[in-house]
């Protein structure tokens, strides 16, 4: 049923987001993995809107009932952006991240923007949904939720909060999914090293605070793509560039407590877990036009 439900989001942004095949080809043709599925994905991710009906509050309900639990909550104050991570009820599965506009910290005319298209769904969708229906799920994580936005209302939106404008445009379209890299063979087993691959193979990486994100205790470093642009058709057909999502990569270091189980001993629990909040703020940039112009 999880699974089920994984594959579908899967499956719509790996055909959405070329970086997403290009890198798995990459990897076969390196001959670090020998199939897609080999990949260990590390998280997930999702970007919602904070208005009462809609938001964290919404969609996380559908995990919780899946057996992902809540943890810890950050916070991007320049972003204007909550977020929670979720932990998968079995170590195969991913996180989860889903962050959340703080809406009300927008200037009126955002807000009012925002609402004309949040406002069309009138009560919590999620509480109308039949969350063991993994088919109807999968349908609500694809379905468009308020009408095709304007060109002008993105651009405004665009102004005031690249992630407001992302949001209105994208849904819920699955933001990235994340690449473990310390499972992988030597060579390709540390950022450093997957980031030169990735660069060797023409990837170009968001260098928002550094390629490589460093959490203080040093322990969790991630890298990530720049999201390509794509063509995207506005209400009344206008089309226009605009960032699609991207695909991130996780080293997770094995926790002092650890260092002395032999490699094959290791498992999920002996490493870094959860996110950190100053490498997210900088990942977040990745569908940024401050990252994108580099892409386009
Ligand atoms: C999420 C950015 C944060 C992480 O792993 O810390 C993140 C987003 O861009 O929506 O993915
Ligand atoms: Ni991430």
């Amino acid at each position: 049923m999880l699974q089920d439900v994984l594959n579908g989001l899967m499956e719509r942004y790996q055909q959405r987001v070329p970086d997403v095949e290009a890198v798995i080809k990459a990897m076969i043709s390196e001959g670090i993995i020998s199939k897609a599925d080999d990949i260990e994905n590390d998280h997930i991710a999702f970007r919602t809107m904070g208005v009462p009906q809609l938001g964290v509050q919404s969609l996380e309900k559908i995990f919780l009932h899946y057996g992902y639990t809540k943890r810890e909550k950050f916070y991007f104050a320049g972003k204007k952006l909550d977020a929670w991570w979720y932990a998968p009820p079995a170590p195969q599965y991913p996180r989860i991240f889903i962050s959340e506009l703080r809406v009300s910290e927008l200037s009126e005319n955002a807000q009012q923007i925002i609402q004309s298209y949040t406002n069309e769904v009138v009560s919590d969708p999620v509480n109308n949904l039949d969350l063991d229906d993994a088919k109807a799920v999968d349908k609500f994580l694809h379905s468009a939720l308020w009408r095709t936005p304007t060109l002008a209302d993105f651009k405004a939106l665009a102004a005031e909060s690249e992630y407001a404008a992302w949001v209105i445009y994208n849904r819920y379209y699955l933001n990235h999914f994340t690449v473990s890299v310390h499972n992988l063979p030597a060579g390709y087993n540390t950022i450093a090293e997957f980031n030169n691959f990735l660069e060797k193979h023409g990837f170009i990486l968001n260098d928002a605070g550094g390629k490589i994100k460093t959490s203080p205790d040093g322990n969790l470093l991630q890298s990530s793509t720049v999201a390509k642009m794509i063509d995207a058709t506005f209400a009344n057909g206008e089309v226009f560039p605009i960032a699609g999502s991207y695909v991130e990569f996780a080293e997770r270091k094995v926790l002092p407590a650890f260092q002395h189980l032999q490699s094959d001993e290791i498992k999920r629990e002996h490493r870094r877990e959860g996110f950190e909040t100053g490498n997210a703020d900088k990942i977040f940039e990745s569908t940024y036009s401050t990252q994108t112009k580099k892409s386009s």
